[in-house]
């Protein structure tokens, strides 16, 4: 299955160097910009990169960070990896018909995504029949008859998924899911359940709201930033012009990684001359170099030590929180011989961090993967929600939760209802707005909607952006799981695995992108999204569209809601020719959205409340913010094995590989690579440059197995091991979930590394 779902590249030339000790600076102006001319021309590059993030341009689809108060954003307000997101839109090379025509399905299959990514904007709409080994291409009007016969021909719609990747506009996932709501499902699994669930899940129980509890100006006035399995010189590089103004006013930074990320230790910042000549700021005042999984110990533990040193606020937790006793109670029993072995961390690193923040008068506390991706997800997370609740750190300045999200849109299409768990007030919100009955029963997540799809439960699959197959879990049984179905369709801009990995049918709906223009009847129409601290704003794409076929993402779901229910009960042509229609929509339906039409358009946009943040209101059942005790589980390693996290290159958006160079860790020219500590190679009897085969170790007799990765020697604790996503998705089991958010658990798969079975 190797070469067929993953692709082989030529990796001769990988290359390994010591990882640099700072992010950004002059190399990364460097590489954005030749990058941009590569992939769009000089032209296209300052035309689009001049319109990046500004008032009255388009949002930065790289990642979900907020932008500065209009006043304060710098003429150049993007990343390395924004500007290569962009690049990666904005290029001049085309998918064509004739370029299927050339190209069988199977041949497109041994090439790697990479390659795939490479071959530049889908243009026309495409289709491959039952039995065929090609696409052929196919006008919309036919190809929405399709999606519709498809979709009526099921015996419930229950039968139907329809995924989104977080990169969908507020109105286009409106417009989803009240068709999919319409069309009678919830079967509404999104990128979220393989991302952030856990925090969701964590936060909505804890203090009654899902989302993070800071604005951007809460990180400048911190005294004490924290951030947890979070790499953000890559993930998140505008997050590090944050991080310098907080240093610069004073804070002190905790990082908690198994790794030293570059982009933590330092960051010269491009914008300014002295980053690009100058020794950069130094961010991290302390690093936990943690061991995998080991999140929710060090932070009980941290809350032990609180409570041994009173460094309570008790009258924060007496006013606004319940269940403090127990915590209380739950923490000062702790057992630091399990601490010190889940954490990998000596009591003196752990005290260090808890008195930071002890001292701390106000503290932000984010983090991303590295805290969402386990099995114990949702507990890691609600502990750290318990050490800001003992120091009062939600609802005053400086302070707060920060989940950091991840796909630019991701918070707003939540917002917008894509969830298969919807809340009943939503729903009832829908129904009192339109003519639509949306069924009640929880719909399929990401997990369940592969396992439902291998059952035959489901026969239909339909996505929004993403790349389904290499995003989920098990890439060897999701892909059997797309393979059984009768119809899959992909919404993209680009070429990606999921349009070759398809159901008996397969369509291929070639959709604009955010940097470019969108012309509809009514006029030129602009979208909006969420950023991570809830501030919703406008975004306008300027560019001439990659072809005269492309539809906006809107135009293409209220054309199949039209094609399968017809204009009755909702009048979909109309809301696809004037998005004002949709947002007049979400302004009855979604709390905090009035006045949205004119809001959205001014300056900088506008903020959604959230009660814990702007009052110390909660929104759970007690009224009160909530304590919780979780209980420390530790991941069973079997001898001769490794704890294996699965993260992103410095040169990759998700499944999209922009380019084989990891920067920051000083990996170059190859992306099958498993990172291994020194001390655990010699244990192994293992040399670096070796290759070998990684094989997952799961409750089940399924060989989970990537093969011909080449070790390489890298400072990450003693039992864990790292490698690149999607590469390493095969290893993943499906059933292997968070618990409470279904989550899988991409930070933590037990593997061995056997001999390679591949020639070298
Ligand atoms: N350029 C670029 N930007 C992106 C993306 C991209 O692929 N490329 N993806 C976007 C998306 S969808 C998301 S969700 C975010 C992802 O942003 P991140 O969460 O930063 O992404 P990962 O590469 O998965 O990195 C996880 C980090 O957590 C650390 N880690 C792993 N396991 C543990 C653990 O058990 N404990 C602790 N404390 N740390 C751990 C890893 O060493 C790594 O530094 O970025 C978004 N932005
Ligand atoms: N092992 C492992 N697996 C993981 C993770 C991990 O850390 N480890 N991370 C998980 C996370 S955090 C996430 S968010 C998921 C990501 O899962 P997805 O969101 O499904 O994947 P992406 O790679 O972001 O999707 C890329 C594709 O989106 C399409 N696209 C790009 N722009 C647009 C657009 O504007 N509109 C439309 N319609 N399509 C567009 C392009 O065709 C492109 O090929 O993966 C998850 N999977
Ligand atoms: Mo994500």
């Amino acid at each position: 299955m190797d070469e067929t779902l993953l692709g082989r590249a030529d990796e001769s030339r990988l290359k390994v160097a010591e990882p640099p000790d700072h992010a950004a600076g002059v190399t990364a102006v460097g590489v954005a910009l030749r990058r941009g001319v590569e992939e769009m021309g000089p032209v296209r590059s300052v035309r689009s990169l001049r319109r990046l993030n500004q008032v009255g341009g388009f949002d930065c689809m790289s990642c979900a960070w907020p932008d500065p108060d209009p006043e304060h954003r710098h003429l150049a307000e993007f990343c390395e990896n924004g500007a290569k997101a962009v690049a990666e839109e904005a290029t001049k090379q085309r998918v064509t018909p004739e370029f299927f025509a050339r190209h069988s399905i199977d041949d497109l299959l041994r090439q790697t995504d990479h390659w795939l990514g490479k071959q530049g904007r889908l243009t026309h709409p495409m289709v491959r029949r039952p039995g065929s080994d090609h696409y052929e291409p196919i006008d919309w009007a036919e190809a929405e008859r399709i999606v519709a016969e498809h979709l009526r021909a099921l015996g419930s719609p229950d039968e139907a998924i329809f995924y989104t990747s977080g990169r969908a506009s507020n109105e286009a996932a409106f417009a989803y899911q009240l068709f999919v709501r319409a069309f009678g499902t919830n079967n509404l699994p999104d990128c979220s359940n393989m991302c952030h669930e856990s925090s969701g899940s964590a936060l909505s129980e804890t203090i009654g709201i899902g989302k993070g509890s800071v604005h951007l100006q809460d990180l400048y006035a911190a005294d004490l930033i924290v951030i947890a399995g979070q790499n953000p010189g890559t993930n998140h590089p505008r997050m590090l012009s944050a991080l310098e103004i907080a240093k610069k006013r004073g804070a002190k930074i905790i990082a908690v990684n198994p790794l030293r990320e570059a982009g933590l230790v330092n960051f010269r910042n491009p914008q300014k001359p002295r980053g690009v000549i100058g020794h950069g700021t130094g961010l991290t005042d302390l690093h936990l170099p943690i061991r995998l999984n080991g999140d929710l110990a060090l932070f009980q533990a941290i809350g032990a030590l609180l409570v041994e040193w009173d460094a309570i606020d008790h009258a924060f937790v007496s006013a606004y929180t319940t269940g403090f006793e127990e915590w209380r109670d739950h923490v000062s029993a702790l057992d630091w011989e399990q601490v010190g072995a889940a954490t990998g961390l000596s009591r003196e690193q752990i005290t260090e961090a808890a008195r930071l923040i002890a001292d701390s008068k106000a503290t932000v506390y984010c983090w991303a993967m590295g805290l969402t991706q386990h099995r114990n997800a949702v507990a890691t997370i609600k502990e750290v929600v318990n050490v800001a609740l003992a120091r009062g750190d939600i609802g005053k300045p400086g302070a707060g939760l920060c989940p950091v999200r991840g796909h630019s849109n991701v918070q707003g299409d939540r917002t917008m209802g894509i969830w298969e768990r919807p809340r009943p007030a939503f729903l009832d919100a829908l129904a009192a707005t339109y003519d639509v009955h949306p069924p009640r029963h929880p719909g399929y997540d990401t997990v369940e909607s592969i396992h439902a799809m291998l059952a035959g439960r489901a026969s239909v699959f339909i996505a929004l952006g993403g790349n389904f197959v290499h995003a989920a879990p098990d890439t060897g049984l999701t892909a059997e799981a797309l393979a059984r179905t009768d119809l899959t369709v992909q919404v993209s801009t680009k070429l990606n695995r999921s349009h070759l990995i398809t159901g008996r049918t397969a369509l291929i709906l070639p959709t604009l992108g955010r940097t470019e223009r969108d012309d509809r009847a009514s006029g030129p129409q602009f979208i909006t999204v969420e950023d991570s601290m809830s501030v919703v704003h406008a975004s306008r794409g300027r560019l001439d569209p990659a072809s005269e076929h492309l539809r906006s993402e809107v135009a293409i779901v209220t054309g199949l809601a039209a094609a399968t229910l017809g204009d009755g009960a909702v009048d979909w042509t109309a809301m696809g020719e004037d998005y004002g229609l949709i947002r007049a929509g979400i302004e009855r339906v979604v709390p905090g959205f009035d006045d949205f039409e004119r809001r959205a358009t001014q300056p900088g946009g506008f903020v959604l409340p959230h009660p814990p943040r702007d009052s110390r209101t909660f929104a759970t059942p007690s009224g009160r913010a909530h304590f919780t005790a979780s209980s420390l589980e530790i991941i069973e390693v079997p001898p001769g094995h490794l704890l294996l996290q699965t993260l992103r290159s410095h040169d990759q958006f998700n499944t999209t590989v922009y380019g084989l160079s990891d920067r920051y860790r000083g990996i170059e020219g190859g992306r099958r690579v498993v990172m291994v500590g020194r001390g655990d190679l010699e244990a192994l009897g293992l040399s670096p440059g070796e290759l070998v085969d990684v094989v997952a170790v799961w409750d089940d007799d399924r060989d989970r197995r990537v093969r011909g990765f080449r070790v390489v020697a890298y400072d990450t604790p003693r039992g864990t091991a790292a490698a690149y996503f999607p590469e390493t998705n095969p290893l993943v089991p499906l059933d292997s979930a968070a618990e409470g958010s279904n989550t899988p658990t991409s930070k933590s798969v037990v593997v061995r590394l056997e001999p390679s079975t591949v020639p070298s």
